[in-house]
């Protein structure tokens, strides 16, 4: 038999003196040097961060002018994967590339 979940109902609202707060965000950072191709940053981009070839190309000539560059802002574990991604396929092809992660 199933059993009503009011925690489930549709219009249920926290409790005006419960905080209802946000998990805190990372922003992921990509950082420029002199080995790593232009493609490679493209692709990286694309494929890890879901970027158009259009944007991810933006972020990565943005990189490569200014030294740094977000790729994207997310909670912490999600960054940190993406971070660890980052850093895993570029060791696999022998580039420098280097990707961080801050708080917002
Ligand atoms: N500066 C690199 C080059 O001229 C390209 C590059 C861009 C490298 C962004 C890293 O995060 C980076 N080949």
């Amino acid at each position: 038999m199933s059993q009503r979940n009011p925690e489930l109902e549709e219009g249920i609202k926290p409790d005006s003196d419960e905080e209802v707060t946000e998990p805190p965000m990372y922003k992921v950072l990509l950082l420029n040097d002199d080995y790593t191709t232009m493609e490679f940053v493209v692709e990286v981009l694309k494929y890890v961060f879901y970027k158009s070839l259009e944007e991810a190309t933006r972020i990565m000539l943005n990189v490569h002018r200014n030294g740094v560059g977000v790729c994207g802002i997310y909670p912490y574990e999600i960054a940190e994967t993406k971070v660890n991604t980052v850093d895993a396929l570029a060791r696999e092809r022998g580039y420098p590339l280097k990707c961080t992660m801050e708080r917002e």
